[in-house]
This record gives structure tokens, C-alpha cells and sequence, in this order.
């Protein structure tokens, strides 16, 4: 995957190229990574950036020629990639458009500063806008790095395991069950006894049961529409039992 970076902040990326999964990918030749600083692209003597929004109002505007100067630069580093807006108006990012992004051979992730950038540059030269959730941001630049973080960890070989990706919950729609480790008690908190038994059959059943109850109380709206599998219905219809015979005694 080659991605190529167009921002006014080339810098703020560096930590990212330098650390943890990305910085891994890259020495591995996974990806490749290059950013395109759109200052570079403006034409005047102060290099600016922005300028004042016809029709008047508060804020700047991203100035389109540094933009596209930009964009067609990044394009002809990475032939054929997509090239993404990030936006506020953007489709959602979520496991799924990360799982469709990664498949592809390139992506140029625009970031605008400002108030926005001019109309013409999504019109003419963007192929998909992309929003990182409902909050704002002041940039694109952070939205980028956790699209790149997102992306890469799914590539093959980017991870220590082999099936690290695929068997992570949320990738099955599940919040992850609860995770221990030594010591066995932690301010008199324990272990779960079923973790030490050695029963691997036993460990998995408990992992779906506390994957399950995670997500049915943190995050309901994530089994809404999911198929669930006859393990896990089993395991629903136990506390469905036990949550009937509880408000049977309290309302008999
Ligand atoms: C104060 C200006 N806003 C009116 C409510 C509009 C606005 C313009 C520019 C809001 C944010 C931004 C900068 N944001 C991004 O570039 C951005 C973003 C975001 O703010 N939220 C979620 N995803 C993204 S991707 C890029």
C-alpha cells in the first residue's frame, strides 16, 4: 500500500512514521509513505494557503491552486490511487470502509485546514470524502493518521500474529472480551478461576460469554443487526433464563 500524505503539516506526521505498527510496516516494505506539503504549491511570495470566503463571513477558506497543485503532485507519486478528502461531510470511517480501503493500491488523504477548502477541489479532483465521526476536528491531519493506523494494522503481515486481525472481536462486530495477566491477585481482585483451569475449551466458551455481555451492555446498538451464531445464542438465552427467573422472584 503506498499512501502519500498532502497537508500544510508534513511534521505533524513524523511521530507516526516513526513509531509502533506504521513504522513497523514501513521497514518491512508493507507500505510506503511520502507526504506532499501543499505550501510547496502556492504560488505567491508569503506562500499562502487560505484566503477570505466569497460572500463574506468569519474563518478562511483553503485556497484551491496549492490544493490541486497538491493533489495532482501526490497523484503522480502514486498512479491510480484513490484520492480522499478528509472532511467533516464525509462517509463515516468505521471497520468496514477500512477493510475496502485497504484493498486498494493507493490512497491520497487530503487534509484541509481552515474552515474548509474550495468547492472546485472536491468537485474535480477528490474521489471519496471521508469523516472520522460526529465531533470537530480543526484539521484533517489527526483524521488521517488514524485512517493510516486503521488501514495498515490490516495488511497482511503487518501484525506479530498471523490471524491478529481477523480474530480481533470488533472485527466479528463483538466488543473483545476482558483480558488478564499476572498476578493472579491484584488488590484483592482475582483472576477468573476458569483462565488458570488449562481448559481451552472451557477459556473460549467464557471469552464469547464475556465478548457477549460487553457488548449487549456497553454497546447494544453493535448486535442490532448482526447474525449471531448458535454458541452465541446459547449463551444469550442462559442469561435470558437466569434474567427471567431474577424478575419472576422480585415481581412474584
Ligand atoms: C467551525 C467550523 N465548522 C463549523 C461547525 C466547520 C468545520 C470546518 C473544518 C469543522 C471542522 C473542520 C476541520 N475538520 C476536518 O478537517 C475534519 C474532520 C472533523 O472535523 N471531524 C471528523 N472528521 C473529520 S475529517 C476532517
Amino acid at each position: 500500500m503506498r499512501f502519500v500524505i498532502a497537508t500544510i503539516f508534513p511534521e505533524m506526521f513524523e511521530p507516526v512514521w516513526s513509531h509502533g505498527i506504521v513504522s513497523r510496516a514501513l521497514s518491512r516494505g508493507i507500505i510506503t509513505a511520502s507526504c506532499v506539503n501543499i505550501r510547496d504549491y502556492a504560488a505567491d511570495r508569503h506562500q499562502m494557503t487560505d484566503d477570505r470566503p466569497y460572500g463574506g463571513g468569519c474563518g478562511m477558506v483553503m485556497k484551491p491552486e496549492p490544493l490541486a497543485g497538491a493533489i495532482r503532485a501526490a497523484s503522480a507519486a502514486a498512479p491510480g490511487a484513490i484520492r480522499i478528502l478528509l472532511s467533516p461531510q464525509g462517509r463515516v470511517f468505521d471497520q468496514p470502509l477500512a477493510a475496502e480501503l485497504a484493498a486498494e493500491d493507493g490512497l491520497i488523504l487530503v487534509c484541509g485546514r481552515y474552515e474548509g477548502t474550495d468547492e472546485r477541489i472536491a468537485k474535480e479532483l477528490i474521489d471519496l470524502e471521508v469523516s472520522v465521526g460526529d465531533f470537530i476536528l480543526s484539521g484533517g491531519e489527526i483524521a488521517a493518521m488514524l485512517m493510516l493506523d486503521a488501514i495498515t494494522r490490516l495488511l497482511p503481515g503487518a501484525l506479530g500474529g498471523a490471524e491478529s486481525a481477523a480474530k480481533d472481536s470488533f472485527a466479528q462486530g463483538l466488543l473483545e472480551h476482558a483480558h488478564y495477566t499476572r498476578p493472579r491477585r491484584f488488590e484483592n481482585d482475582d483472576v477468573p478461576d476458569v483462565l488458570l483451569s488449562g481448559d481451552h475449551g472451557a477459556i473460549e466458551k467464557w471469552r464469547l460469554e464475556s465478548s457477549l455481555l460487553r457488548t449487549l451492555v456497553k454497546r447494544p446498538d453493535l448486535l442490532k443487526d448482526r447474525k449471531m451464531g448458535p454458541e452465541e445464542v446459547e449463551v444469550l438465552k442462559k442469561w435470558q433464563a437466569r434474567l427471567g427467573e431474577l424478575l419472576g422472584a422480585e415481581s412474584g
